[in-house]
């Protein structure tokens, strides 16, 4: 057996847990059943994050619980919702302010995390050496209708070379900081659900090596919300869509859509 690819990675790792900081970002709103536990959880991976919650003014005990657990919580700077792009952003600039070297964003209502989630991420970043790691899942037959019927079609059409991707929007991304901040310098990103393929799609074509992690399996609550009533999320779904036309645009991909039969 060839033991290099180990022995490289041993070393990576370890010259990682030793000089590179790494802040684990949630956003979350109204999380209080899996707060305490995600941020904990996370805390006590590998790499010794420090754990950041942007908080969208939770009316439970969200942020009380995630301060508890040893985050950091911040409030995400304007009261509009949907705001996960808000807060996303919002993250970065707080882990860029502490120095963070890599930086890795997880969903806050995920019942089964575990550290091997984190720790998976942050060293395929390091040791396939590529720009992102991002997390993908297998999904109940049911679940990720936005991903299945809004993101995935849609970037099969104005961005052929990004149709291999299982999860587009995926909230468990990492990538180091310099990537961050330049993300933060591009004008008209997305406040709302659109915020994670915008991400990919800029990401993408800035030319960067993108990678996709697979994690297992998924248990989180806001597939409860939705299960019995998809139209829950109709909204998200108007974001995504609107995001990838505003990206085609952008990138002059507007003229692929004489390729689609309809
Ligand atoms: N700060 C902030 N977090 C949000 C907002 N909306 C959702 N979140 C958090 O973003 C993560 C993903 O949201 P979720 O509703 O689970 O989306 P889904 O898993 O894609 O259906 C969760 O941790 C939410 O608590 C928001 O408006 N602001
Ligand atoms: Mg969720």
């Amino acid at each position: 057996m060839d033991t290099t690819f180990h022995h490289i990675e041993n070393n990576d790792i370890n010259v990682a847990k030793n000089d590179l900081k790494v802040i684990v970002i949630f956003p979350a709103k109204n999380e209080e059943g899996t707060i305490e536990n995600t941020v904990s959880t996370a805390s006590r991976s590998s790499f010794n994050p420090e754990i950041i919650v942007v908080d969208a003014y939770s009316n439970d005990k969200t942020a009380e619980l995630a301060t508890r657990a040893g985050a950091t919580v911040i409030q995400q700077p304007a009261q509009i919702f949907p705001g996960k792009g808000i807060a996303m952003k919002a993250g970065i600039r707080e882990a860029i302010a502490r120095s963070a070297d890599i930086i890795l964003f997880l969903d806050a209502d995920i019942k089964n995390l575990s550290q091997q989630w984190i720790n998976n991420l942050v060293s395929t970043l390091l040791v396939d050496n590529c720009d992102m790691a991002r997390g993908f899942y297998e999904r109940h037959a049911r679940d990720a209708a936005v991903t299945k019927l809004i993101a995935r079609p849609m970037l099969n059409i104005f961005f052929l070379e990004l149709s291999h991707f299982e999860q587009p929007l995926s909230g468990e991304v990492c990538a180091r900081r310099q990537l961050w901040q330049r993300m933060l310098e591009i004008p008209d990103s997305p406040n709302g659900w659109g915020i994670e393929v915008w991400f990919l799609i800029e990401i993408a074509m800035l030319g960067c090596n993108i990678r996709e992690v697979f994690m297992g399996t998924k248990d989180y609550s806001s597939f409860e919300d939705y299960r019995e009533d998809i139209s829950k999320l109709s909204k998200m779904a108007e974001q995504v869509e609107f995001t990838i036309i505003r990206e085609a645009i952008k990138y002059e991909r507007l003229h692929l859509q004489n390729n689609v039969n309809v």
